[in-house]
């Protein structure tokens, strides 16, 4: 049996859960080690020899030769799955929802819910455009969910996992789901799609 891969995140997370989701629907075996983002797991010097970026998640190959970023990673042990579009076009319009989530959701809706959630800092402290921006991203996830199942057309694929981690969890971060009702069903879809339970 293959030498099983070691992954490294926090459990309270949204990039660290996408990779452990993907790992699992696939039956990829991988070992997972908790580092503790908001106790300073990130910045010990024994994780920092592994990624100097000092950033979960982090995938360790069997060979030591170890992989960041969450979307790289999720992409890498998905080739050749079903939650990678074959076709040209909608493995493109994959990669756009992927690398959007990184640039105009998660930096909005991940960073609040940290501010709010674990850090308990007051909504009046933080920068509005949080707000603003987190919102903005979910009124155009939900006008494109309103049209089709998932975000490339009627299959999961990692444009849904990777911007499902957060969306789940918006509610931390002040957003309030209840207007969302496209986006309400799809977070369903796709805890369905992945085998994974509803966020509590
Ligand atoms: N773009 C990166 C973001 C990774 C990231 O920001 N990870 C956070 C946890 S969600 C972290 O490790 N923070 C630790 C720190 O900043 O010290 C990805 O998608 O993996």
């Amino acid at each position: 049996m293959a030498e099983p891969l070691t992954l490294y995140g926090d459990p309270g997370s949204g990039n660290c859960l996408k990779v452990k989701w993907v790992a699992a629907h696939l039956g990829i075996p991988a070992l997972w080690r908790d580092v503790d983002v908001p106790g300073g797991g990130t910045r010990e010097p024994a994780f920092l020899a592994l990624n100097p970026a000092g950033r979960v998640p982090l995938l360790v190959f069997p060979d030591g030769e170890t992989l960041s970023e969450s979307n790289a990673i999720i992409f890498h042990l998905a080739e050749g799955s079903v939650l990678v579009p074959e076709a040209a076009r909608p493995r493109a319009r994959m990669l756009q929802w992927m690398f959007w989530e990184q640039y105009s959701h998660e930096p909005y809706i991940a960073v609040r819910r940290y501010q709010l959630h674990y850090l308990k800092r007051s909504p009046d402290d933080l920068d509005p455009k949080l707000a603003e921006r987190g919102a903005a991203a979910l009124q155009l996830m939900d006008g494109t969910l309103e049209r089709t199942a998932f975000l490339v057309g009627d299959a999961l694929t990692l444009a849904d996992v990777a911007l499902v981690a957060y969306t789940r969890m918006a509610h931390e971060g002040g957003f309030d789901l209840t207007p969302y009702r496209a986006i309400r069903s799809w977070i369903t879809r796709v805890e369905t799609g992945l085998g994974i339970g509803p966020y509590a």
